[in-house]
């Protein structure tokens, strides 16, 4: 109990306003991976994100999901909910900002990637014994071709890590929370893989909202 208040306090410590905004999409800063993979980030993107935090934790319809592990079926260690296209338009997603930030994604990497995001996951690790195994969005057209995920982090910061699918050893930390953006580009979905590892450490909770293009998951 003690440790879950300690994180969330420090959580506070960095994100102290209420009012939930988008900054300028500027000086958002391109680390070219290998591969064909590179990385774009920009910290802070969102202020007031512990609020909107505290928003789409009570507000989202999360799911729990479970799945088939050997000979057992196990929870998924984490919660979901996804806001797709239906009857030809988007559904609506749980906060004005987030389509804020989808149509500002959309425009800033308009020319780069040709067309605009237009799906919505989203990701709800409560504690550290919540994450996501080593994988890419390889489901989907990110398996044959250059694509963008642009993932947006709400809450306490978790470790989204990366590494080489052929060279196993080189491995990526970005702490992700408290508004933070990140953008997977190039061939990031099929060359490199990501996770975000669950841990011992007294870490809060935090949200992923991930934004994709049509037919990449
Ligand atoms: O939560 C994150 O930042 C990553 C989520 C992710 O990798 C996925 O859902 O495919």
């Amino acid at each position: 109990m003690l440790e879950r208040m300690a994180a969330h306090a420090q959580g506070s410590l960095f994100d102290q306003t209420d009012e939930i905004r988008l900054g300028p999409l500027r000086d958002v800063r391109r680390t070219v991976l290998g591969d064909g993979a590179w990385i774009d980030l920009l910290p802070g993107w969102l202020t007031g994100a512990d609020a909107l935090h505290e928003e789409l934790a009570s507000g989202v319809p999360w799911r729990a999901e479970r799945r088939q592990m050997y000979e057992r079926v196990v929870a998924v260690p984490r919660l979901l909910a996804f806001y797709g296209e239906r009857d030809g338009g988007r559904e609506e997603l749980p906060h004005p900002v987030l389509a804020e930030a989808r149509d500002a994604l959309s425009a800033y990497y308009a020319d780069e990637l040709g067309e605009p995001f237009v799906s919505a996951g989203l990701c709800y690790y409560r504690d550290g014994h919540d994450g996501v195994a080593w994988h890419g969005d390889r489901t989907g057209r990110g398996s044959h071709e250059d694509t963008m995920v642009a993932i947006l982090s709400v809450g306490a910061p978790r470790d989204l890590v990366l590494r080489p699918r052929q060279r196993h050893g080189s491995v990526v930390r970005k702490p992700l929370g408290h508004g933070d953006l990140i953008v997977m580009g190039g061939s990031c979905q099929r060359t490199w893989e990501h996770a975000i590892p669950k841990t011992t450490r007294a870490v809060g909770a935090r949200i992923s909202i991930q934004f994709r293009p049509r037919g990449v998951s």
